[in-house]
């Protein structure tokens, strides 16, 4: 087979975040977080594991952005963690907290290595949400305010916003399996408004105070496809393309939440009479680059439910279909405006453990980033502007609910040591970056 290759621009990177994989969650004035309210609470966290000592990249980030350095990336990908800089969620910036990241970010840019930075992914100041979280309004003021702070003080160009509100809002208050762990659909939709509207306010500010750097949201996007041919498997995968994908970018992008799942959600609660004069307007601020998560496919049978119909991995979320890449990559382009796509998350877990030689061989993971990336080219070929592509993880790690059971890094991680033991991945993926090219 002919090697694909890609643009000499094109940027190769690894991702990670804040709370899973920095530990240190007690050091230098960081508050507390739902996070760690939520891993301390029994039966939350598989074998009640939390975000210590995660990679303890606090502490050893000086070796992680050499070995990225090793590995030849152009980016990485990390999230700040909000009660490092407001240790409450607001007031005055925790001085110790903010140099961290300084500190991140100049050994990056010293070794030519862009940061993409998320404001949040997941860890909310506890104060916060001890005055309601995502549920009040005030708190999307409140991260427009924090954002202020990250955006003067670190020498960053691109940013994402929120990661994936639809986590928050499905796993956080639909299912409860995420922090704060709340089972009301009521109340999750008030939170996806609120979180649109931070996101939007915060993107604002970016351009008001800093022209020239870039802002995007970070969404996880899944494809939704009827698992069978009749006419109510195609209306329920009409109806979860809503859930999954419309309600966060209709509002983005084209300023209007879509009717038929607002209807849906106006029969469950109680978001329309939070929606203000002037939201739309603030969600829709431009957005300079879209964020994209592809992990998986939803296909739904005609009760609506989910049927996985491809090979499965260890995350039983997680159904192998390099074809969605392809297909939600494609679909952003014809259904929304342009602007560059850059995916900031895609990968799986995988059980592999170093051998006696040393070697991890996840031989499943270098296949499984070969066919996503294939669909990535296919799709720029077909015309969709990607600018880049960060494998999630870089590390092991904190993998939120299941705790450390499950490892996403192209890096292993021998937690009691915190030895870092690049896998057959990374050597493989190091050759990609070097070359351009997926032989
Ligand atoms: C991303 O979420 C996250 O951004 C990242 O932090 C995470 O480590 C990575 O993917 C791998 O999971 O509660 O039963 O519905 C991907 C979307 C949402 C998929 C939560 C797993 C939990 C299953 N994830 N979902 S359930």
């Amino acid at each position: 087979m002919n090697a694909l290759r890609f643009p000499d621009d094109f940027v190769w990177g690894a991702a990670t975040s804040a709370y899973q994989v920095e530990g240190a969650t007690a050091e230098d004035g960081r508050g507390p977080s739902v996070w760690d309210t939520f891993s301390a609470t029994p039966g939350k966290v598989q074998n009640g594991d939390t975000g210590e000592p995660g990679a303890d990249q606090y502490h050893r980030y000086g070796e992680d952005v050499e070995l990225m350095a090793d590995l030849g990336l152009g980016s990485y990908r990390f999230s700040i963690s909000w009660p490092r800089v407001q240790p409450t969620g607001a007031g005055k910036p925790n001085q110790k907290g903010l140099d961290y990241y300084r500190r991140l970010v100049e050994s990056l840019l010293e070794r030519g290595i862009r940061p993409a930075t998320t404001l949040f992914h997941w860890d909310l100041p506890q104060a916060l949400q001890d005055l309601g979280g995502w549920e009040n309004r005030d708190t999307a003021f409140r991260f427009a305010d924090y954002a202020e702070i990250v955006f003067d003080a670190l020498h960053v160009r691109d940013w994402l916003t929120i990661n994936e509100p639809k986590t928050v809002v499905d796993c956080g208050y639909r299912f409860g399996t995420h922090a704060p762990g709340v089972e009301d659909d009521a109340r999750a939709f008030v939170v996806c408004h609120h979180l649109l509207l931070a996101h939007g306010l915060a993107s604002r500010v970016l351009h008001e105070r800093h022209p020239g750097r870039r802002i995007g949201p970070a969404l996880n996007l899944h494809p939704t496809y009827p698992a069978d041919d009749s006419p109510e498997a195609h209306e329920a995968a009409r109806w979860r393309d809503g859930l999954e994908n419309r309600l966060y970018l209709d509002p983005i992008f084209l300023g209007r939440y879509p009717e038929d799942t607002l209807d849906w959600i106006s029969e469950r609660g109680p978001m329309r009479d939070h929606i203000r004069e002037g939201d739309l307007a603030a969600i829709s601020e431009p957005v300079d680059l879209l964020g994209v998560q592809y992990y998986t496919p939803i296909f739904v049978d005609g009760a609506g439910e989910r049927v996985f119909l491809h090979p499965r991995t260890q995350a039983e979320w997680l159904e192998v279909y390099p074809e969605g890449m392809y297909d939600i990559l494609v679909r952003l382009t014809a259904d929304y405006p342009k602007v560059p796509i850059v995916i900031t998350e895609n990968g799986l877990p995988t059980l592999d453990a170093p051998g006696p030689d040393g070697r991890v061989r996840d031989e499943g993971r270098i296949s499984y980033l070969r066919d996503h990336l294939t669909a990535v080219h296919r799709a720029m070929k077909a015309g969709t502007a990607v600018e880049g592509y960060h494998v999630w993880s870089l590390l092991d790690n904190f993998e939120w609910a299941e705790g450390y059971t499950q490892r996403f890094g192209i890096v292993y991680v021998d937690y009691p040591t915190q030895r870092r033991i690049p896998k057959d991945s990374a050597l493989w993926y190091r050759d990609v970056v070097k070359s351009g090219e997926l032989r």
